[in-house]
């Protein structure tokens, strides 16, 4: 790979992180910022030395399979590498780098505000004073359920799951977490967590719930109908990792009928299409997966993938490696 490597971004990046890697790298930036359709996603891996996807692209195994020799680094633009099949790219030698510690902070305060919302009834109570309908205060208008004092089950405790354990004693609630290891004793003493090495036990003991794992193939329906089935009837769930890890038509069946209090969610299983049983259930927030869009992260994001390009061309080993380990 040449010090000036043939860049492809696939989607509009903050402006300071094109011009940046337009001064770097011999950059094709997408100007129409429209998710590739698969016949352009497969002509760009046919010459680029260098992709920089996001979420939104599909880089399966038939669209891998297609990669040229040339293609020795995808650098993504985001933490979660689930839309890449990272058994294509290790058999085809590529590097696959991401952008996770950047995002952390902004995604579990976003966690946070979901967890916030949906018990307190934030956005039922917006609907109803936007529309017009609030006539008054009354004692027994839009009473939601306390937060202190609450059991938060968090799936998934590696970075943003352990931010969102922070924020969570701040607000007195107990932090519990099932992952697929222990964290190290002294940092779930700092966090004041409870591990539980079964997942279903957990679940069946929370008011609240996150979802903070990747997904990948054991984790995806990690939260199936017999599971949301085992969560108490005033639980909530809240997601801001990947919509596929929940079977999401068993959760709105299962809100619908009162065996669940509600979710948060900020991810889908088909982005950008929304379940409509989701969208007619008042004690669901719904937000379009936006829980790294802060400017400061996605310029920081920017900046991870231009470095672990830099690192790449210059002969290191990227700084944040998914592949090869
Ligand atoms: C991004 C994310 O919005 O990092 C991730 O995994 O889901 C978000 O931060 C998106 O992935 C950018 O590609």
């Amino acid at each position: 790979i040449s010090n000036r490597p043939k860049v492809i971004v696939t989607r509009k990046l903050p402006d300071d992180v094109e011009t940046r890697m337009a001064e770097l790298f011999n950059v094709t930036l997408n100007l129409k910022d429209e998710p590739f359709t698969k016949e352009e996603m497969v002509a760009a891996v046919k010459i680029a030395d260098v992709l920089v996807p996001t979420v939104t692209d599909t880089l399966d195994a038939d669209v891998l399979a297609e990669a040229g020799e040339q293609l020795k680094l995808i650098a993504n633009f985001g933490a979660g590498v689930d839309h890449i099949d990272l058994k294509t790219a290790r058999e085809k030698n590529i590097t696959v780098t991401n952008t996770p510690g950047v995002l952390t902070e902004d995604t579990a305060d976003l966690a946070m505000a979901l967890l916030l919302s949906v018990p307190r009834r934030i956005f039922e109570g917006e609907k109803i004073l936007r529309g017009g309908e609030w006539t008054g205060w009354t004692p027994t208008f839009l009473m939601g359920h306390r937060i202190q004092g609450k059991r938060l089950g968090i799936v998934g405790m590696g970075r943003i799951g352990q931010s969102i354990a922070r924020r969570a004693k701040a607000f007195n609630i107990s932090v519990h977490y099932h992952n697929r290891s222990r964290l190290p004793a002294k940092v779930e003493a700092e966090l004041e967590a409870t591990y539980w090495d079964d997942l279903d036990q957990m679940l069946s003991r929370m008011d609240f719930v996150s979802i903070n794992c990747p997904l990948t193939a054991e984790t995806h329906h990690l939260l199936n109908r017999d599971r949301l089935k085992k969560m108490q009837p005033h639980a909530i769930i809240i997601n801001t990792a990947r919509g596929e890890i929940i079977d999401e038509e068993a959760l709105a069946d299962l809100i619908e009928v009162g065996r669940l209090a509600g979710a948060g969610l900020d991810v889908f299983e088909e982005e950008p299409t929304i379940n409509p049983k989701l969208l007619e259930l008042d004690n669901v927030v719904l937000l379009p997966h936006m829980g790294s869009a802060t400017i400061e992260a996605r310029k920081a994001m920017g900046e991870k993938v231009l470095i672990n390009i830099r690192a790449y061309t210059d002969g290191h080993r990227p700084p944040d490696r998914v592949l090869p380990l």
